[in-house]
């Protein structure tokens, strides 16, 4: 094995800032530190320090430095921090002075936490939650990446995976030592009876209605509806700010406008969409395309019409949403003299869970609507912080493992031990890889230690 370099880099934000953090991981992160500021400080403590250029000797600034031997540091190296000004000049300065230092280089994107996951010190999900918790923009979001990052998924199946193994290797060795006399005979029958208990409560897990990955992700609410019924309007009014063009002529919005917006702390994706009609403008058609197909993914359909056109209120919803929930929103009241012409319970409608009338460009009854998709949202998504999967990766291998845990137990007729044998090695494999740490040897440790062997 070749040796590692050690990387470098800036760990903080954008500068110029009150405070820059650089890292510094691998092998020759103290003498770094000791051609840096001269010394290595003691473990865990700051130490205040200037900062110098090792070829000229000069002080590019005075620094707090940390020194974290490995391997009980972030990333299982020695690692080294240094807390300095956080200007162009001083980050530029330090960071050259470390180029200039034999086997240091600066770091790849990510790459501090791939030597961390390398070294064991975080499995795959906890890199995920990592990154998940970077990301977060809304408390929701951050409590469930904290748990991911803390082993919510990992060691749930790291422990899956611990069990699966001594299942695995009872068969194992019904298969191994068949002839050996003081083996008792059923070892299948239990290693069977524990992969279906392990099934049960991974497909409870699975079964969640996919709510850790929408909280992840975000819900997606898509305005919707027949052109000029003032869809954009209303997106720029729930966003708060002129995120679409806004215009008399029909057939405006083309492309599919995005917003992210945080209600009452649940992340909500809001989209606007081309108006929906006969037309055979290309351009216009792919517009729609694209307004039909985010609709039908989204998690709820905001239907707007214009209640003061000619038959505005017939322009209910297509039936195309499938399960997607529609609420009818009503818009352009201001326009009517009487209220919403509008029969509440026509046919239409029956289909909408909520009928609102509105008017987007007064904001009339818009404090109505307001509250009601982070109601939306509160409902789907406040049991998602207990959801364990966070991602269709994860849900991906725990479906594959179900499925051969299924065929294990389908295998159970005699003489299929091997059979068994390969499907349970298969589950562990998925558990493996969904952490991360597939491993062969432990399988062999297992048997070793139950088994003497050696006798
Ligand atoms: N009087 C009145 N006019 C409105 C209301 N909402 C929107 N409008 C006007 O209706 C016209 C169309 O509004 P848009 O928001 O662009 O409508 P749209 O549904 O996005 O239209 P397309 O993108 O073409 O499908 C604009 O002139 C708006 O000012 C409303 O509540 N009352
Ligand atoms: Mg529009």
């Amino acid at each position: 094995m070749t040796a590692r370099s050690t990387i470098f880099a800036l760990s903080s934000g954008r500068p110029p800032a009150a405070i820059a953090v650089v890292r510094i991981s691998g092998p020759r992160a103290g003498g770094a530190l000791e051609k840096l500021i001269g010394r290595v400080p003691e473990p865990r403590k700051a130490a205040l320090a200037r900062v110098r250029d090792p070829a000229s000797g000069e002080v590019i600034d005075e620094a707090l430095a940390l020194w974290f031997p490995g391997p009980h540091s972030e990333t299982g190296e020695d690692v080294a921090e240094l807390q300095l000004h956080g200007g162009h000049a001083v980050i530029a300065g330090v960071l050259e002075a470390l180029a200039g230092i034999e086997e240091c280089r600066p770091a790849e994107a990510g790459e501090f936490t791939r030597r961390a996951f390398e070294n064991g010190r975080l499995d795959l999900t906890a890199v995920e939650g990592l990154a998940d918790l970077i990301a977060a923009e809304t408390p929701a979001q951050r409590r469930l990446a904290f748990r991911q990052l803390k082993g919510l998924i990992g060691d749930r199946a790291e422990a899956w995976r611990q069990r699966l193994i001594e299942a695995l290797a009872l068969v194992e060795a019904r298969i191994d030592f068949s002839d050996e006399a003081d083996l008792p005979e059923d070892l299948v029958g239990p290693a069977l009876h524990a992969a279906q208990q392990l099934r049960e409560e991974i497909a409870g897990v699975l079964a969640d209605g996919h709510r850790g990955e929408r909280l992840r992700d975000g819900l997606v609410v898509a305005i919707a509806g027949p052109p000029n019924a003032g869809k954009s309007t209303l997106l720029n009014r729930l966003a708060r700010r002129d995120a679409a063009i806004v215009s008399p002529h029909a057939g405006t919005t083309r492309d599919v406008i995005e917003v992210h917006l945080n209600l009452a702390g649940y992340p909500v994706t809001l989209l606007d969409t081309a108006g929906i009609r006969d037309s055979d403008e290309p351009v216009e058609q792919e517009g729609m395309r694209r307004a039909q197909a985010r609709a039908a993914t989204a998690d709820l359909v905001l239907w707007v019409i214009d209640a003061s056109a000619a038959g505005g209120a017939a322009n209910g919803p297509p039936e195309d949403f499938g399960s997607t929930p529609i609420w009818l929103i009503e818009n352009k009241i201001d326009l009517m003299s009487g209220g919403p012409a509008s029969d509440p319970t026509g046919s239409s409608r029956n289909e909408c869970g909520f009928i609102l009338a509105i008017s987007a460009l007064t904001g009339s009854a818009i404090s109505a609507l307001e509250p009601a998709p982070a109601e939306f949202a509160r409902n789907y998504l406040g049991a998602a912080e207990s959801a364990v999967i966070t991602r269709a990766r994860h849900r991906h291998a725990l479906e594959q493992t179900v499925a051969a845990l299924d065929r294990a137990s389908s295998s159970i007729s005699a003489g299929h031990e091997e059979l068994i044998a390969e499907e349970l090695r298969a589950a562990a494999t998925m558990l493996g890889r969904l952490t991360g740490r597939v491993d062969v040897e432990d399988i062999l440790d297992v048997i070793f230690r139950d088994f003497c062997i050696g006798k």
